[in-house]
């Protein structure tokens, strides 16, 4: 599709357009203004965890450069910016509050708000105080009480202007990623942890929906990352097997409790030898269900899905780590991930932007209750050349968020209920163990000068807004 045919697709009334980020990926000043170790800045230091020995140090320094950030983003047209607040700074090794820490928030919304730009809050983007790892971090039940408590620190402080609250990004990635795998931190390769870590993410998930309902909050949900789980034979009962077993820890293990209250009974059973069934306590499907008001979906590559094996899977499952990693799919270890004949970006991940509108409307059919979408992220890793005169055309960037938005205006007119879209991701910035080795951004970063230079994608982007609104 043609950036001006994109351009005439009619968009629902008040559809937000977004860019997004997140803390540890922006922010630097790791060990600045009283913030104190996460897991990440503790990860970072393991040898072979991240590409190149990266660390979160000095990252994008948006800490200090957070009001020139925001101006570039007005000179976007963004609607909205989703940013997350980092734990370890709010409440450094979760002991008090830190005052500097929520002020630092607190100027933000504030610029946003002065900008007329919408905050969009991530309390979770995966940086857990280390101090609370070395309890046990999210294997242990308590972790979810605290979050509640840090939850409700950020409300008091910023729930006077910012509207939009989500509990967690990408609890995937925190649980299965973080400790069946290794490949994130906090880099423990333990399923029965992994499974703990799920279930207690889904209590602080209820426990802070609850809490901030209480305190006053209108618009509560939570960001998933979901995939489409396409047999590689639809005839090979093996291959549809796998498919199951990856539908099922990849979306389905959250999106049921979330919103129906219930584990699938597949993962039940599934999950059986990995003390799933023994850590739901009476009550906590009640707590995780409780209602929310939209659901955040990010959304980058379906996955083929074999359960034979498979010599041809790409190291889009190793998240460019040097050490040695394990397999997230916890009990279904033996799933292989062939390769299709599609373009890919840097990541090795598939570009079919058909699979995001599948998606769309394939959850709206299947839960029936379902809340309001938001495409809360999406995006693409390319290997930028920047010209002599420092511009960046980024083509395929540029063609992969046209695309996908496509498939998104095609969703919405068969019947998926989308408010609105966030480009992965406004800057480069640490794309976790890849380190700084693979750029999402809509805006470069210099990472020797720190300077920021908006790239062809970011210009599309901003004229697709404006056109947008103008419609
Ligand atoms: C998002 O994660 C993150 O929210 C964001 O911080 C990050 O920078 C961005 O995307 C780009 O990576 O092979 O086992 O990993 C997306 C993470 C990556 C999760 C692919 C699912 C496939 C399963 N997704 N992954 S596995």
């Amino acid at each position: 599709m043609s950036e001006r045919a994109l351009a005439g697709a009619t968009w629902p009334k008040g559809f937000i357009w977004g860019s997004a980020t997140a803390a540890a990926q922006v922010e630097g000043a790791a060990h600045e203004g009283g913030k104190e170790d996460s897991i990440w800045d503790a990860f970072a230091r393991v040898s072979g965890a991240v590409h190149g020995g990266d660390n979160l140090e000095i990252a994008d320094d948006h800490y200090h450069r957070m009001p020139s950030d925001v101006r570039l983003m007005r000179e976007l047209g963004l609607d909205s910016y989703r940013f997350s607040t980092s734990w370890a700074r709010v409440r450094p090794g979760d002991r008090a509050v830190n005052p500097d820490g929520l002020d630092f928030y607190s100027r933000l919304v504030d610029e946003l708000l002065e900008s007329g730009i919408l905050p969009w809050l991530t309390l979770y983007h995966w940086d857990l105080p280390q101090t609370l790892e070395e309890t046990g971090g999210w294997a242990n039940r308590d972790t979810a009480f605290r979050f509640r408590d840090y939850a409700e620190d950020v409300y008091e402080a910023l729930g006077d202007r910012v509207t939009h609250w989500t509990t967690f990004n990408e609890p995937f990635c925190s649980s299965l990623l973080g400790y069946a795998s290794g490949v994130h931190a906090p880099g423990r390769q333990e399923p029965r942890a992994a499974v703990a870590a799920v279930h207690h993410q889904h209590l602080a998930h209820g426990l802070a929906v609850n809490t901030l309902r209480t305190l006053g909050a209108q618009n509560l949900g939570i960001t998933l990352n979901l995939t489409n789980a396409i047999p590689r034979d639809a005839e090979d009962p093996v291959d549809l097997d796998a498919a199951r077993r990856l539908d099922s820890l990849a979306n389905r293990i959250f999106l049921e409790p979330l919103l129906l209250g219930i584990y699938p009974e597949d993962t039940l059973a599934d999950l059986e030898p990995y003390g799933l069934g023994d850590i739901i306590l009476p009550g906590d499907l009640e707590t995780i269900s409780a209602p929310i008001d939209f659901l955040g979906v990010n959304h980058y590559h379906d996955d083929l899905v074999s359960g034979h094996p498979d010599s041809a899977v790409g190291d889009s499952h190793s998240g460019g780590a040097e050490r040695p990693t394990g397999s997230p799919w916890v009990g279904s270890e033996h799933i292989t991930f062939p390769s299709r004949d599609l373009p890919r970006t840097a990541m090795d991940w598939e570009v079919n932007p058909d699979g995001l509108r599948a998606l769309l409307v394939r959850l709206g059919a299947e839960y029936p209750a379902l809340p309001p979408l938001y495409i809360t992220e999406n995006g693409a890793a390319y290997d930028d050349v920047v010209s002599a005169d420092g511009t960046v055309h980024d083509t395929e960037r540029t063609a992969f968020i046209r695309d996908h938005l496509a498939s998104v205006a095609e969703a919405i007119e068969q019947g998926a209920d989308v408010r609105g879209y966030f480009v992965w991701s406004l800057l480069d910035n640490f794309e976790w163990s890849y380190g700084y080795d693979k750029r999402f951004g809509i805006v470069r970063v210099d990472y020797d000068t720190l300077e920021r230079t908006i790239k062809d994608s970011g210009l599309a982007y901003a004229r697709l807004i404006q056109a947008a609104h103008s419609a």
